[in-house]
């Protein structure tokens, strides 16, 4: 497990000990209005997330409001984007719920007036102008497969237990994870089963418990969500299997702590939440102040984390995942 010093750097400013850089502030507009619209509000991922962008909008003079709805569909997520447009807020920070589904309602936004910025799970680029990454899409698949390999001896049937079928973000990351289980070291590693938990617990719970009911040589699951991997682990905490599945993904340090320490969970994966909701923030006040236009190398200050550019295709990616486990994850709160 590398320990990168620019991920630690990041996630210690988020954690408050860095100094704030409020140079380029002075530029954007006062009195934005931002609506964020995260996947689902119960989720402690997206309280974190969107807690960020508020902690950011105070920061830029911005009013900004948290809404959505409590389940991770596409349709869901219509009757708040209407809502901003009729509301004409500035900006919509969404992480969309479908690639495809919400495209007409976005670009009603956007030919509105309301500029669109995607965070977390990304529609098509003709649905928002810049998407906030929380770290580069191919490096999280793959890094999730060299996990489980390590923790598995590179043997046995593996499974994935995801959030919804349509979630953006997750099936991206589900076809990297396919094409690193092509390498030949994988070749005793057999992908047997991709599960939809929908980022609900209880079904979570539910699907991680048919998994190891239906594979009997299963010897690992990758839960690329919070609300999987949490509940994955809840339910494996107290099954015979305990330590002898491997279960790895992405989860938060909070939800993921008393796993880890139980011995059920070895290590797994996240950035910090906070900071998604605030580099989205602040690239959304660049945008409705007129600071950039979006457009592959325009460049912006977003407050703590520094200087980002844009990349390809509207793009912003965060930085590296940070790997947690018993070693470290005292250290962190969110
Ligand atoms: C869940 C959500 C979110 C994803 C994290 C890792 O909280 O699905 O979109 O980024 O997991």
């Amino acid at each position: 497990m590398k320990k990168r010093p620019i991920v630690l750097s990041a996630l210690t400013l988020a954690l408050g000990l860095g100094a704030a850089s409020l140079a380029q502030t002075t530029v954007l507009k006062k009195g934005l209005k931002i609506t964020l619209l995260p996947k689902n509000i119960n989720n402690p991922y997206n309280v974190t997330e969107t807690q960020g962008g508020l902690d950011a909008a105070k920061e830029i003079g911005a009013v900004a409001k948290v809404v959505g709805p409590s389940d991770a569909g596409a349709s869901s997520q219509v009757s708040y984007i209407n809502t901003a447009i009729a509301q004409r807020q500035n900006a919509l920070i969404l992480a969309a719920n479908d690639a495809n589904a919400l495209l007409p309602y976005l670009k009603r936004a956007m030919q509105s007036g309301v500029k669109i910025v995607t965070m977390d799970s990304d529609t098509a680029p003709e649905g928002r102008t810049i998407f906030i990454n929380q770290a580069n899409s191919e490096g999280i698949g793959r890094a999730q497969v060299q996990l489980l390999g390590k923790l598995t001896n590179y043997t046995g049937d593996i499974a994935i237990l995801s959030a919804t079928p349509n979630a953006t973000n997750q099936n991206t990351w589900i076809k990297w994870m396919q094409e690193e289980l092509k390498l030949p070291k994988y070749k005793n590693m057999k992908l047997v089963k991709i599960a939809y938990g929908n980022d609900d617990d209880q079904k979570s719970f539910t699907e991680m418990q048919g998994l190891i009911q239906a594979y009997p040589n299963l010897k690992g699951v990758i839960s690329p969500t919070t609300v999987g991997i949490s509940a994955g682990a809840r339910y494996l905490s107290t099954s015979p299997l305990k330590g002898k599945v491997a279960l790895t993904g992405l989860g938060t340090p909070n939800q993921m702590k008393q796993f880890v320490k139980d011995g059920t969970v070895t290590a797994f994966q996240l950035w910090n939440p906070g900071d998604v909701g605030y580099l989205a923030t602040y690239a959304a006040a660049a945008l409705a102040s007129g600071q950039i236009t979006g457009k592959t190398g325009d460049t912006f200050t977003a407050g703590k984390l520094g200087k980002y550019t844009i990349g390809a295709n509207g793009e912003v990616v965060l930085g590296p995942p940070y790997t947690f486990d018993k070693a470290n994850i005292d250290k962190f709160n969110f």
